[in-house]
């Protein structure tokens, strides 16, 4: 099932809004096919694999990361092929949320295969948070937080002259989350002091660039900024509140889409309206905030980097509320930097069918 998941990763950045899924087929403890959900619109991951398997997947035990759809999709239904190809046993990290495709699993069994669920399931789970979130449609997009902080747990140093806090590994990783994610999030006050451009510049093109979206009440993003130049060719979302005519105007004709919303709820759901189902926010303080103290950041990921902003720095969590424990969901180290990604909110339960 590991084996599976690292080839479902292959799909990083091609497959939303379907899930990254990796199958791998077994037989008599030899891998026989392996395959995995390359893009959307592609093969799933069960037929590229049986595929490659040919006759040997008679008998075989499939290792599949989620539940084998039983829709006529793009595709035909995975739960089908692998009946006809004569696989023996399927194993299944989780079962597939998504009422359209769902119901593989009571397929499999009615054609007296035998079904196993829950391997390596809060893996599998993780891996594709969004999808599984979406499921239930709520409304807002699964959120992470991103934030570099010093040793101190600040983001700026007293002077606020921004600076890179962390090393280029830890940058390049950054993008690799920025290619998996629907939206790329910042406050304003990053956007005045930094000028990002929040594209994906290293590793793999995601197949839809992420929307750039900033926060920002009564859009102040000026229209000489580098999101604003870059619009036209990378959409790029303004969610205010009370905008002014005059900036609007200046930020529409530059191709910039400004959305007049009524608060951070409401943003949200226009977001989700808009086809946003996942959204990394790269801060600043006051973004960071902000989310925290409404309860919708899901993950919390912090980049710590041997630096000490020292006295008068901007700390990254002045105001956020207290949390007694998290989660740790993962942990990684970027040369000198350490990242840790923690859960704030969890995933609502997928039940294995009976
Ligand atoms: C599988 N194997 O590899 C994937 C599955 O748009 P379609 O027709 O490709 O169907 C997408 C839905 O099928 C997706 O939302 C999810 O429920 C399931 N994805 N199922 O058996 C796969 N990617
Ligand atoms: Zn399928």
């Amino acid at each position: 099932m590991r084996r599976a998941l690292a080839l479902a990763r292959r799909g990083w950045g091609q497959t939303a809004p379907n899930p990254m899924v990796g199958a791998v087929l077994v037989k008599d403890g030899v891998v026989v096919g392996e395959g995995f959900h390359a893009k959307f619109g592609a093969p799933h991951a069960e037929a590229m694999a049986l595929a490659v398997a040919g006759d040997l997947a008679r008998g075989a035990t499939a290792y599949l990361t989620l539940e084998p759809c039983a829709h006529e999709g793009k595709t035909p239904p995975c739960a089908d092929a692998l009946i006809a190809a004569g696989v023996s046993r399927v194993v299944v990290a989780v079962a597939d949320p998504n009422p359209v495709a769902q119901g593989g699993a009571k397929r499999l069994l009615a054609a007296g295969i035998a079904v196993e669920f829950g391997f390596e399931a809060e893996e599998a789970l993780e891996l594709n948070a969004p999808f599984f979130f979406a499921a239930a449609n709520p409304p807002r997009p699964w959120i992470t937080l991103k934030l570099a902080v010093s040793v101190d747990g600040a983001i700026a140093s007293a002077s606020r002259e921004p600076r890179w806090l962390t090393g280029e590994a830890a940058r390049h990783y950054v993008h690799r989350l920025r290619a998996v994610h629907d939206a790329v999030a910042v406050g304003v006050g990053t956007a005045l002091a930094d000028d990002p451009n929040l594209n994906v510049r290293h590793g793999r093109r995601p197949r839809v660039a992420p929307l750039r979206v900033v926060f920002d009440r009564t859009a102040r993003l000026p229209a000489d900024s580098q999101l604003a130049r870059t619009a036209r060719r990378s959409p790029t979302l303004v969610v205010a509140e009370q905008p002014e005519a005059g900036p609007v105007t200046a930020l529409e004709q530059r191709g910039v889409v400004v959305l007049t919303t009524s608060g951070l709820a409401d943003a949200l759901r226009a977001l989700v309206e808009r086809g946003v189902r996942s959204m990394f926010v790269e801060g600043g303080a006051q973004l960071a905030q902000s989310l925290l103290a409404a309860g919708v950041v899901d993950r919390l990921i912090i980049f710590q980097a041997p630096v000490l902003l020292g006295p008068g720095a901007l700390a990254a969590f002045v105001e956020a509320p207290s949390v007694d424990r998290f989660r740790v969901v993962e942990r990684r180290e970027f040369g000198d930097d350490l990242m840790a990604v923690y859960a704030l909110n969890e995933l609502p339960s997928v039940a294995a069918p009976t």
